[in-house]
């Protein structure tokens, strides 16, 4: 793993509304960490209206939003529509077991989310380097020049 790829960047983490499942987010706080992320671990059971406000006073550049008993869909629009209220821009990403029905076709559930405004929807076990690698490919579409170059001494 690349240590410093994401050195600077501010990053939301949580599993959203009534979940009470804490390994996914636990991994992927400390992947980020190990990239060199500053994360702000909101734990389990957070609310929209918590996730909001830790974006607005962390002024976060991206949340990573997971959810694995599949009631991401209750609780996500309205974390989508407090973040546009308040003005607030992060990269938003989504991930973990996202629908209640296994039966639902992958294609409809990504859709769904990115329909909502979510920036990147993963499907269940995706690995967190994945998602390190998204993060700093995306900040740096975003133009946030200040990201180490992959391969580079800094990275
Ligand atoms: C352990 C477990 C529990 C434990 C949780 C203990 C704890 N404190 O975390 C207990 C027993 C308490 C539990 C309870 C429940 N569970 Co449970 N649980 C599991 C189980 C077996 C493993 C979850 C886990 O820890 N996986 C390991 C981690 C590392 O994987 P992960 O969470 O998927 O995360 C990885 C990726 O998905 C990714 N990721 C996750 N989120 C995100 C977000 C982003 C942005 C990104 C990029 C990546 C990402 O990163 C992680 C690392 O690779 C799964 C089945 C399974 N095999 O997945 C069911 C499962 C998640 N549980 C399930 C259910 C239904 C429940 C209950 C509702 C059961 C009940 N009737 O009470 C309750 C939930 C109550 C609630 N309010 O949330 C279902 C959910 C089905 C659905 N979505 O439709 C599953 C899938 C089991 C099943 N096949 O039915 N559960």
């Amino acid at each position: 793993m690349v240590t410093s790829v994401l050195r600077g960047v501010r990053v939301v983490v949580g599993s959203i509304g009534d979940d009470i499942h804490v390994v996914g987010i636990t991994l992927l706080g400390h992947a980020l960490r190990n990239a060199g992320a500053e994360v702000i671990q909101m734990g389990i059971q957070t609310s929209p209206e918590e996730f909001v406000a830790a974006a607005v006073t962390e002024d976060a550049d991206a949340v990573f939003v997971s959810s694995s008993n599949g009631h991401a869909g209750i609780f996500c629009p309205e974390l989508v529509a407090g973040l546009r209220q308040a003005q607030a821009d992060p990269i938003l990403y989504v991930g973990g077991n996202l629908s209640v029905s296994a039966a639902t076709p992958w294609h409809e559930v990504r859709q769904r989310f990115e329909e909502m405004g979510f920036d990147r929807v993963y499907p269940p076990r995706t690995l967190p380097d994945q998602a390190v690698q998204d993060l700093a490919a995306d900040l740096r579409a975003r133009g946030n020049a200040g990201l180490p170059e992959p391969g580079s001494q800094d990275a």
